[in-house]
Formats: C-alpha cells, structure tokens, sequence
C-alpha cells in the first residue's frame, strides 16, 4: 500500500507546481443598434461583438469569467455544458445559483474548466438570449484518443491532419433572429395570448439574410403524414404556420389576434446582408466544424454540399465517430463534425434549414477553399423546407455511442414523473403539468443559500447525494393538440438517455416500463447529454426517459432551451445532493459582493 500512496502523493506536488495561472476574461455587456440580417435593431453586444467572443481554455484551467452589466436591465450568463463541479455558485442561474446582476454591476465566475470540447456561454435572465448574448466557449482536449482518429483513419498523414483539426476548430455559432425585442415580443405573447414561434432569419456567427419564399411552395414540401397539421392552410410570407393553426396555438384560450403587429408572423421583407463565409486552406487536409445550437425556437437540420460530415463529439463529449450527410441541431446541443477537404475546390454551401412545425425558413453560409473556383457550388442534400433528399444519410441521435463505453446504473434510486404541457395560456408552459415556472422568480433569494423551505414545492425536485434518479417526460396530447420536440437542458452534470417511444406513458418507473417494452430502452451505452430532445407530439403523446447521478450539490435548473418556452415557465429546479450541501464560499453568499460596481474602461 505504501508505494500506490507515495507515488500519488509525488505527482499531486508535481501538478500543483505547474498549475497555470488562473485564466481571467472580461465580458462587457452592452445594449447597440446593429443589423445582423439587415434589418437594423437595438441588441445585446458582448466587448462590441456580436457573438460574443470565443472564451477559450485549456482542459483543467482554473477560470475567472467577469461580467460587466452595462445593460438598461439586470442580466447573468450561464455557462452552458460547464457542469461547475464544487462551484454550483458560479453556474449563472439567477434565483437558482446567484443573485441578478443589476445594470452597472458586475459579477465573477469562477470554475474549472474539466470538461474538454465544445460549449457555449448566454444570458440566463428573461429572453435576453433573443437579444444576442451568447458567444462560444472551446476547451482543448489534454489529449485526443487514439481510438478517435483510428475510426476515421489509419493514414498517418491525415490523422496528423485530423489532430490538428480537432485542436482548433472553426467553431459556428447558430442561432435565429427576431426584429423584435425580447421584451416587446414576450408583450405581444401575453397580450395577444400567442406562443411567438416565428422568427425572422437563420444567422451563423451572426450574419444571414431574411429570405421569402413561396407560401404554397413551402406547403408542397410538408410529407403527406404531417399535411392535417397545416388544416387546409398555407404557411405565411414568413413560412410560419398562420396564427389561426389551432394545433400551434391551442382552442381551449382566446386570442386577441389585432394584439400581433403584422410583421410578427406574416410580412416577410427580404435583404440581401452578408452571409458567413468559412475561408479554409485545402493543405490542411481535414477541418473540425464545431457547431453550437445557440438558435432559440428553430430546430434546424444541416448539411455541406458536397461533403460528408464526421461526427465525434456531442454535447461537450467524444462519441464514435459516425459518417453521414446531415444532422439536426436543435437549441442548446453542440455537434462538432470532421470534414475532409478533398474536393475541387470551390465556394461549398452550408444549409441550415428549419425541421421544426413551427415555421419554414432556412439560412446559408459558405464553406470557401483558398483558391478555389467560386462558381463550384456543389449541391445541396436538404432542401429548404428541412428535408433530406433521398439516399441522403441523417445522424440518428438516439444510436450516437460514447467513445469510452460508459453505462449508467441499471436501476435508480427515485423517479419523477412529469407531465409536460401548456397550461392555461398558449404561451405559459409547464415542465410538469401544473406549474408554471414564474419569471418573478430570477428575483428572489437563490435558493443555492437555503434549500430548506422548499421541499414542497412542486418547483423544486429534490435528490441525495450519490443517487441515480430517473426523469420521465411524459408529454401530453390530444388529436387536437401539438406539441413541438422540447430540447430539455439539465444544468450541472450530463444524463443518460436511456429510452424514448410514442404513446402514453402508462407506468410510474423505467423498472416497470422495462417489463412490457425492453426494446425502447438502452442501459448498455446510451448517449450522453446535457440537452436532449422530446419527441414531438403530433395527434398523440409520447416520452422520454433520462437517468442521472447526483454527485455535485448544489442548485441547478432543468428546462426547454425554447426561449419562449423557458420564459412562458418550462422550467423546475433541482436541489442535488440536498443532504451534503456545499458551503457556500461568502462572496457568493447573502453578504456577498452583490452591490460592487463597476466602470468602463
Ligand atoms: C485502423 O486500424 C485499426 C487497427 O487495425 C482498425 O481497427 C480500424 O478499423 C482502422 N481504421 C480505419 C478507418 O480503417
Ligand atoms: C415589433 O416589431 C415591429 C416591426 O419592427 C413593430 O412594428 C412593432 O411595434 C414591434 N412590437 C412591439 C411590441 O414593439
Ligand atoms: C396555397 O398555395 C398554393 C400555391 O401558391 C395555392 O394554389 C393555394 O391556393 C394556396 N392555398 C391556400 C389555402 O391559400
Ligand atoms: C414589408 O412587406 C409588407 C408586405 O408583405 C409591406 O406591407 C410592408 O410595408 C413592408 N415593410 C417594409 C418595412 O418594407
Ligand atoms: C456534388 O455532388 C453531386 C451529386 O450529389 C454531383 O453531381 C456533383 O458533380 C458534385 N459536385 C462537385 C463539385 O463535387
Ligand atoms: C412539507 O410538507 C410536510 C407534509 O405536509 C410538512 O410536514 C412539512 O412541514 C412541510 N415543510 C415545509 C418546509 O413547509
Ligand atoms: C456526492 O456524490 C459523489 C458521487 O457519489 C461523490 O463523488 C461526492 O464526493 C459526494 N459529495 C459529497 C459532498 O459528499
Ligand atoms: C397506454 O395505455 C393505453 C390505454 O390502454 C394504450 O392505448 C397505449 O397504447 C398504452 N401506451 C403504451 C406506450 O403502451
Ligand atoms: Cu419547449
């Protein structure tokens, strides 16, 4: 036993010596008129940039993130895929983890950076990510498996290539874009009494244009099975399914329809802004492509004319390399592919096309080789309604396989039902069926500081330390209703998808689920996530189930990454590890440094 605990104990000194020093960043927040798609509006700028600028760290960085709020408004920024272990208070969430940072104030993350890979950092207060605040954070690995790169290749020149790539990826930023406001549109929501699915244009890295479209044409690319859904109509200037689509916005409310500013869902104005253009050197043999889901409504499927799509690494996490043509990034994941660089070389376009309900609207970018002849454009395997040509192959989500065999324990230790589903109103949301989750909330005292007082709510789910507990989404649905697919982000450590059907939930644990339908269930290598994707519900309900091991306490937040949603009260919070509660370090505390100013420089 004594040489295993000497040994250990010479390299823990060994690694404190050569401890880099703390990574500091600054993030100032700012509220400017720009025009991302050409259409100018007021919006959130992080250090003048929007996005906001890579935060980029090595694995095992120890970090310090400050945020400077020189907004109108109270603000905070979560760090989305950090799962903050030991650091809960860092985590971002506003009445969760932290206080509001009010306007001239300021507030500092810190955190270790233990997860290699691709995440990304946004506003946690209201829908201010509707207004811009998000930029991409990329942690480079310590290291690249071996086993990474022999499912790709086995040439030794291309696997240099290929390691080079995963080391500094051009990272894409997808988002959508509205020319509302996030406040102005959350007073449309509750004044019109409409759920504010329909957004203006598809950007990445933030450039992109508003493109119009035939309505009746986009109607033709609905697959018959879904035609009931469009009742006889077709979709609007805008490509959104019209106000009056009673599955969209429900029967059982009225709506006060002269409440939406004809811009909102039907007049579509095109401009011909810049799109993002992706300058790539064809020596380098393979590029890395990390795309972050940072879109708020749109769910949007992917292709590369011409090239084939490696995918390695999702949510933050290596997987087994899978080749295939599209993939679809709904809100909150990230998917970063490989690409080998050996066509002619030409200006290739990137399609980013909406698969959701809601709306069909599409954005593009280029993949451009240095040199290349810009009138090879090569050809697209999505069409811009969202669909995949035939023969094309699609990423199914649900068979993506950790790299590192990796399974969760077989049984679990308590399990929480929930019944998901608007209530009342077609924009106030539920994430388990009976409560909304108020935004009045981010306003009150985090209850990172004092868990107690809160074990009956129907807000909070509550769980011991070392646990493995279930969540089962049982979303609800009639012939008359619809639900769109809700992408579920569980703040803190990842789950394990374990199971996901159609039809109704009928039992009240996997155990017993497992019994009747073992085939819709994988404990063996399931994927591994931090935002995972309802099914959507479309004339009938249907589930999902996800297993995760509380082993960080501390106060997290579980939600729809739908902005609209999260805001129309998706959300519940969590109190992990309630019995081993981490003390909470005073600057992060009640009498912390919630009221220190700060000054631009
Ligand atoms: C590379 O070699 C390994 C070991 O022989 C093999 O398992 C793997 O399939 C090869 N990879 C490719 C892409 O051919
Ligand atoms: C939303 O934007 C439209 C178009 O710019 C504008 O007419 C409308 O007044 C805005 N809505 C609100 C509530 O400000
Ligand atoms: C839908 O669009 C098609 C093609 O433009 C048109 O022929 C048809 O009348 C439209 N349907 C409705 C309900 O407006
Ligand atoms: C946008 O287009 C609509 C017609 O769809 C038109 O009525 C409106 O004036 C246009 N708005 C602007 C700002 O050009
Ligand atoms: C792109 O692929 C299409 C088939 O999908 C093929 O016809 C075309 O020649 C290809 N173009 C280039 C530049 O490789
Ligand atoms: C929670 O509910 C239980 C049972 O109704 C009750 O005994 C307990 O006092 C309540 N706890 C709090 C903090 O309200
Ligand atoms: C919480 O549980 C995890 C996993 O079992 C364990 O590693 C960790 O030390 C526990 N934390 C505390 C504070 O007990
Ligand atoms: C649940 O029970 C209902 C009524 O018996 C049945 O129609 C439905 O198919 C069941 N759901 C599943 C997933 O088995
Ligand atoms: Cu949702």
């Amino acid at each position: 036993m004594k040489w295993p605990v000497l040994f250990c104990g010479g390299l823990g000194i060994a690694s404190a010596l050569e401890k880099p020093p703390v990574k500091k960043f600054e993030l100032d927040l700012t509220w400017s008129s720009r025009a991302p798609d050409g259409v100018e509006r007021e919006q959130i700028l992080v250090n003048g940039q929007f996005p906001g600028p890579p935060l980029i760290f090595d694995e095992g960085d120890d970090v310090e993130v400050t945020v400077n709020n020189f907004l109108q408004s109270d603000t905070t920024v979560h760090y989305h895929g950090i799962e903050q272990q030991g650091t809960s208070w860092s985590d971002g969430v506003p009445g969760v983890s932290q206080r509001l940072i009010a306007p001239g104030r300021k507030f500092v993350s810190k955190f270790t950076a233990t997860q290699y890979g691709t995440h990304w950092y946004h506003s946690h207060s209201r829908g201010q990510n509707m207004d811009g605040l998000y930029g991409p954070i990329y942690i480079r690995p310590r290291s690249i498996p071996e086993s990474l790169v022999n499912a790709i290749s086995n040439d030794s020149l291309a696997r240099s290539q290929i390691q080079k790539a995963i080391q500094n990826p051009k990272l894409l930023m997808i988002s959508d874009w509205f020319h509302n406001t996030s406040e102005e549109l959350r007073d449309i929501a509750l004044s019109a009494n409409i759920d504010t699915l329909c957004v203006d244009s598809i950007l990445i890295n933030g450039k992109g244009r508003v493109r119009c479209v035939d309505p009746g044409y986009l109607s033709s690319l609905i697959p018959p099975p879904l035609s009931p859904l469009l009742q006889g109509q077709n979709f609007t200037a805008k490509g959104c399914l019209p106000t009056h689509n009673t599955y969209a916005q429900t029967t059982t409310t009225h709506h006060n329809y002269n409440e939406l500013p004809p811009s909102l869902f039907d007049q579509c104005n095109a401009t011909n802004a810049a799109e993002e253009e992706i300058r790539v050197d064809p020596r380098d043999g393979w590029i890395s492509l990390n795309l972050i889901g940072a879109a708020s409504v749109s769910t949007l499927a992917f292709s590369l004319n011409n090239h084939s799509l490696w995918v390695y690494e999702v949510d933050g996490q290596y997987i087994v390399p899978t080749k295939v043509d599209t993939l679809t990034l709904s809100n909150g994941p990230r998917y970063s592919v490989l690409v080998q660089l050996n066509n002619t070389p030409g200006d290739y376009r990137m399609t980013f096309a909406s698969a959701g309900f809601n709306q069909k609207i599409a954005g593009y970018g280029v993949l451009s080789y240095i040199n290349g002849d810009p009138s090879v454009v090569g050809t697209s395997l999505l069409n811009y309604g969202g669909v995949e040509s035939p023969g094309a192959i699609p990423l199914n989500e649900n068979t993506i396989k950790p790299l590192i065999p990796n399974a969760p324990a077989q049984e679990a230790d308590a399990t929480f039902l929930l019944a998901i589903g608007r209530i009342e109103k077609a924009w106030k949301w539920s994430l388990n069926g009976d409560h909304s989750y108020d935004l009045s909330l981010e306003a009150e005292k985090p209850l990172l500081w004092d868990p107690e007082p809160q074990e009956n709510s129907s807000l909070v789910i509550t769980a011991k330390n070392g646990t493995w507990v279930d969540i089962i989404f049982d979303v609800t649905a009639t012939k008359t209703t619809l639900q769109p697919g809700h992408p579920i982000h569980k703040h803190s450590n990842t789950v394990y998808v374990i199971g996901a059907g159609t039809g109704k939930f009928n039992w009240t644990t996997v155990a017993e689920a497992r019994k009747e339908i073992p085939h819709l269930f994988n404990l063996e290598n399931p994927p591994i996530r931090d935002t995972f994707t309802t099914l959507p519900a479309f004339q009938g309900p249907s589930w999902m189930a996800v297993r995760y091991h509380v082993q960080n306490p501390g106060a997290f937040l579980l939600h729809c990454h739908i902005d609209p949603h999260l805001t129309g009260g998706m959300a519940l919070a969590m109190l992990d590890g309630i019995d081993t509660w981490p003390e909470i370090p005073e600057e992060y505390g009640p009498t912390g440094k919630w009221g220190e100013a700060t000054e631009r420089k």
